[in-house]
């Protein structure tokens, strides 16, 4: 028996966080489309988060990149107040340690010494950007790997990882995590030196209980089960969070949920599931939810607001699971009671329901619709303009 009650109680708890790089003008190799009134400065950015968060009532945080939200004058102060005026806050601070020249042949497991130490000590500088905005989480990725056999040798490579996720660990205040995200290829095509999830639990392990995975649903080979890469994270404790996107051939970023609605759902099931778990609620209550996303082909805003409304959903539908028929069924070896158990829940239609939830939290019932009512998108084409294609997204 479902309490819808608590169900609701749970949705309205639910919390997204959105990247400012998803607001600026992104798009492939082959070509970057300009949208017009795409932001072009961080302050632009916060103010789509700020829309994103009063059409959906659960993103009121932002992950910034560094250096491409620096403000000129440096001012982190300002970049908070400017946030929190628009009712939210600053969330993950991710470095970027990829877009040197120096970082030709990686970064924190470049051969060169000097090299390592400049990526670790802007990364330190992105811990000093945390403790100036509150941010809780140093989300690390490293396009560091190699494209050929023989280039460079695996083993010093993973010590020099090592030996500078240390120094890193060592400057994280208390209070405060690094989450490490592993993606298996790109730029490296041979080898990449954070390339999955052991790798990446490993380093962790050896670092302390404040480095944890992230998992970034576009950095797996195709097939690959990530709910069940989820499920033992979680049971390891060491699941620190999500950069939610849809991918079909690679690291596609597209919209939330569109390629792959049932993985997804089945992700949120396993977190219900560990949640449901005494000795693991306190470990899934910390996973930070945030998305990682860039759109090349749709308007910015309206493509994140229908990302957290997928998230929601999936969420709201893995709410539903009734677990208890769901072990039975398991216990009894009934092989389709206990895929039907999952399978209603994904199959019911929680979208009368999140319509409640969502006059409840004072948002819009339907989000998409009131954007386009509202008229944002004239508004900031019209006093924005269209900027150049490379804004959002710095060579
Ligand atoms: C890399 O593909 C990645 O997923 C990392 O999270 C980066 O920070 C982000 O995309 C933006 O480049
Ligand atoms: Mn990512």
């Amino acid at each position: 028996m479902t309490d819808i009650a608590a169900v609701k109680a749970a949705l309205k708890q639910q919390r997204i966080e959105t990247p400012s790089w998803g607001y600026g003008n992104s798009g492939t190799r082959f070509k970057t489309f300009a949208a017009p009134g795409a932001a072009r400065t961080v302050w632009e950015k916060l103010e789509d988060a700020g829309e994103v968060h009063r059409l959906t009532g659960i993103a009121p945080s932002v992950a910034l990149h560094i250096p491409w939200d620096k403000p000129s004058d440096g001012d982190w102060g300002k970049v908070s107040h400017f946030a929190a005026a628009r009712g939210i806050e600053i969330g993950a601070i991710n470095p970027n340690v990829f877009q040197n020249d120096a970082y030709k042949l990686g970064s924190i497991a470049h051969p060169d010494k000097a090299v390592r130490d400049s990526a670790v000590t802007h990364i330190l500088e992105c811990i000093d950007v945390m403790n100036k905005t509150g941010s809780r989480d140093l989300s690390l990725w490293f396009a560091d790997g190699t494209n050929y056999a023989g280039q460079d040798d695996f083993r010093s490579r993973k010590h020099r990882v090592r030996s500078s996720l240390e120094a890193v660990y060592a400057a994280l205040p208390d209070g405060k995590r690094m989450l490490l995200e592993y993606k298996l290829f790109e730029p490296g095509f041979y080898f990449t030196d954070l390339s999955d999830w052991g790798v990446a639990l490993g380093h962790c392990q050896a670092l302390g209980d404040k480095a944890q995975v992230l998992v970034d649903l576009g950095h797996h080979a195709q097939a690959v089960n990530i709910e069940a890469i989820v499920a033992h994270l979680l049971d390891e404790q060491r699941l620190g969070g999500f950069h939610f996107n849809a991918r079909r051939y690679a690291d596609d970023d597209l919209i939330v949920g569109t390629t792959n609605p049932l993985e997804l759902f089945c992700i949120f099931v396993e977190l219900v599931s560990a949640g449901n778990d005494p000795a693991l609620s306190s470990h899934t209550a910390q996973v930070a939810y945030m998305i990682d996303q860039c759109h090349n082909i749709e308007p910015k805003v309206e493509a994140m607001v229908q990302s957290v409304i997928n998230c929601q959903e999936a969420y709201a539908k893995a709410l539903l699971v009734d677990f208890e028929r769901l072990r039975a069924a398991q216990q009894k070896g009934d092989v389709l009671g206990a895929h039907r158990a999952v399978m209603d829940a994904f199959k019911t239609d929680v979208r009368p329901l999140l319509e409640e939830v969502r006059v409840d939290m004072g948002a819009p019932a339907d989000p998409i619709a009131a954007h386009r009512e509202s008229g944002y998108l004239e508004r900031v084409a019209q006093t924005r303009g269209t900027a150049d294609a490379s804004g959002g997204f710095p060579t």
